[in-house]
């Protein structure tokens, strides 16, 4: 393409940084299907350590993380509550479905954010004729939400509510460090709650490949049997766990320049006519617009963004999303506000 490309489509569009390849070349590797990858095990204690748990996993991608824990928990036939938005709901070709012979059970969340009353009313009495709700997945931040954070007290309340039910709670923290970045809360104050944990190297941290699944020793070895089973047993991983661990090391902090960017970035954007943004969900690096009351349908809108060298993806039903990431720079976000009012402006 000849014009400059901003993409703000998501913060999964990173480049390795020559930095970051340098750490890959000289990664130190092994078969790790035999646990043999050093710099593999190295990521996964790391990991386990930032998140408070027993042990770690690594895994080529957060589908496979989240579809991995989601099996470990479950039985087949058995219901998993999920808010209405959720990834693993949406966006993950009914992988629960199909690989765990589950029925996700959707729960209305505010700004994606589910209430343990709300989950309460959903799980299933234990009567023969009705599935065994056995697992309660949280999203944060929340994707389809505009990047929401969970309140600590929100999370205790499911804890105790699972806890209660003998229900297990599983997190999709594909975005946790972007909630970690906005809140100053560490990693394993969020984990601590959760039986399982999985977490994305590979959208904001810039890392090209990877996630981590965490929780006690005795379910990581469930985990490794299923992801061998999922296809996901790689072998000289080294060579990607290095990126996720000099992602881990230099990314985290910098997520806040991503979050200050969304938030100049939404308020540009809700002043254009036609766009509607509930500026209460912009607190991390996710921009969800309502593109209705343009009388144009989304893909007219992202098609002439393209053309004019702005990507955005379709958000919710008649949205858009923007997304801000370590490949994109204030001034970048600067010039794709102006297209974005000159693009939408034009009738
Ligand atoms: N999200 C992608 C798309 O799949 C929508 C994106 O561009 O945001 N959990 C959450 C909350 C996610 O947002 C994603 C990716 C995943 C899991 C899955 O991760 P990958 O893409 O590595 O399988």
């Amino acid at each position: 393409m000849g014009t400059p490309v901003i993409d703000l489509r998501s913060d999964t569009v990173t480049r390795p940084s020559a930095a970051m390849r340098e750490a890959m070349m000289s990664a130190e590797v092994g078969d790790d299907v035999f646990g043999d990858d050093p710099t593999v095990n190295l990521l996964q204690e790391e990991v386990a350590g930032m998140l408070g748990k027993e042990a770690a996993l690594f895994v080529p991608s957060g589908t496979m993380g989240n579809e991995i824990c989601v099996k470990v928990h479950t039985q087949p036939g058995d219901e998993i509550i999920v808010e209405r938005g959720a990834h693993i709901f949406n966006y993950e070709t009914g992988g629960a479905a199909f690989l765990s012979g589950v029925q996700p059970h959707t729960v209305d969340g505010e700004r994606g954010i589910m209430r343990a009353e709300a989950i309460r009313r959903e799980i299933r009495p234990a009567v023969y004729y009705m599935p065994r709700t056995s697992l309660i997945c949280v999203e944060n931040t929340h994707n389809r939400a505009g990047g929401t954070i969970y309140p600590m007290p929100v999370i205790e309340e499911i804890h105790a509510l699972a806890r209660s039910e003998g229900i297990a709670l599983h997190l999709d923290g594909a975005r946790l460090w972007n909630a970690c970045a906005a809140t100053g809360i560490e990693p394993s104050a969020y984990a601590r709650w959760f039986d399982s944990v999985s977490v994305c190297l590979s959208k904001g941290l810039g890392a090209p490949v990877g996630s981590v699944i965490a929780g006690r020793k005795v379910f990581i070895e469930q985990a490794r049997h299923y992801r061998k089973i999922f296809g996901g047993g790689m072998r000289q991983a080294g060579i990607l766990a290095a990126a996720g661990l000099y992602a881990l090391r230099h990314n985290r902090e910098r997520l806040k320049e991503d979050h200050a960017r969304a938030a100049w970035l939404a308020g540009e954007l809700s002043t254009i006519s036609g766009f509607g943004i509930d500026m209460e969900t912009v607190q991390t690096n996710i921009i969800i617009i309502d593109a209705e009351r343009t009388g144009r349908k989304p893909e007219k809108i992202l098609a002439a963004l393209r053309q004019r060298g702005v990507l955005m993806s379709a958000g919710n039903y008649m949205g858009l999303r923007a997304v801000t990431h370590l490949d994109v720079s204030m001034e970048q976000v600067r010039t794709a506000a102006r297209i974005i009012r000159e693009v939408v402006g034009a009738a």
